[in-house]
């Protein structure tokens, strides 16, 4: 089952639950409830939905998707693919084996990437920096995590990232990850209610310019070198998320090195059974 968080032709924000070519709303308040984010941490979210009565559906195109968080923090894990350590040891000579270390050791790379609010919508622009002259999209499988670190969803989620910034020297890395629009997730959220196929769950990244496709790449998470509850796991130690956390868990499509995001640029993420995260790319001083 798919759920995500809408906004009608009227402007009303609503859950709704995703069809193929249809959306059914949810009145949450019969289940007593307020946001997505309490549906998805109920005990079971499934027969609640099921049990929300008097739903309007509405044509898939007549409604606009918002990013599926509410007041969760985003976080993100880093050099969680081979790819993406080989490209990290690559962009910064100095700090080449800190990225080395950090793919095979124990306790992973995890770093703040935003809070709810931070989120760009699909379809809306997320951002270069104007003072980065190499950024890219990094497209990562997400986990929506209920505030006891247990993963109910997965969702999509794209973690901007200029790689000059962050090569020229790591204590850069707040700066080179969290900025404005430096983030979208969506479009909805497939709750986690059955096992995953793991190397069947693909990423593909796309990215267009001018309606011409300058880049493809595609992994799975067959490729990712931890395990998913482990990461929340990680996430929660020593930590408290009273309104739960997405979970970005790193990159493992990095365009080669002489590619670089522009101005009007459009990036789409897609990954098995969630659906495709479309945002243009901005790139001003404004
Ligand atoms: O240390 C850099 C961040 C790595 C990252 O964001 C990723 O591997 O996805
Ligand atoms: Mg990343």
């Amino acid at each position: 089952m798919k759920l995500a968080k809408i906004c009608t032709a009227d402007g009303s924000v609503r859950a709704a639950v995703v069809r193929d070519d249809y959306v059914r709303t949810l009145r949450l308040e019969d289940a007593g409830l307020k946001t997505l984010a309490d549906l998805l941490h109920a005990d079971n979210t499934q027969s609640l939905v099921e049990s929300i009565g008097d739903p309007e559906t509405l044509p898939l195109d007549s409604v606009k998707f918002l990013a599926p968080v509410d007041e969760q923090e985003v976080w993100a894990a880093g050099v969680t693919y081979k790819r993406s350590q080989v490209a990290r040891m690559e962009e910064s000579e100095s700090a080449a084996s800190h990225y080395d270390k950090v793919y095979s050791a124990d306790r992973p790379e995890l770093f703040f990437k935003g809070n709810a609010w931070r989120m760009v919508h699909p379809e809306e622009p997320v951002r270069v920096r104007y003072d980065s002259d190499w950024s890219v999209p990094e497209p990562e499988f997400t986990l929506v995590l209920n505030p006891q670190m247990q993963i109910v969803g997965y969702t999509i989620g794209n973690d901007m990232s200029a790689r000059d910034i962050e090569g020229e020297n790591p204590l850069y890395l707040p700066q080179a990850k969290v900025y404005k629009q430096c983030c979208s997730v969506g479009p909805c959220i497939m709750l986690a209610d059955e096992p995953l196929d793991l190397a069947g769950t693909e990423v593909k990244l796309t990215i267009e310019r001018g309606g011409e496709r300058v880049f493809e790449g595609t992994t799975n998470l067959g490729q990712l070198n931890r395990k998913l509850q482990d990461l929340a796991n990680w996430l929660g130690r020593e930590n408290e998320f009273p309104h739960g956390a997405l979970l970005l868990t790193g990159t493992g499509i990095v365009p080669d090195d002489d590619f670089s995001l522009e101005d009007g640029d459009s990036v789409s993420i897609s990954i098995t059974g969630i659906g495709t995260l479309t945002n243009p790319v901005v790139k001003s001083e404004s």
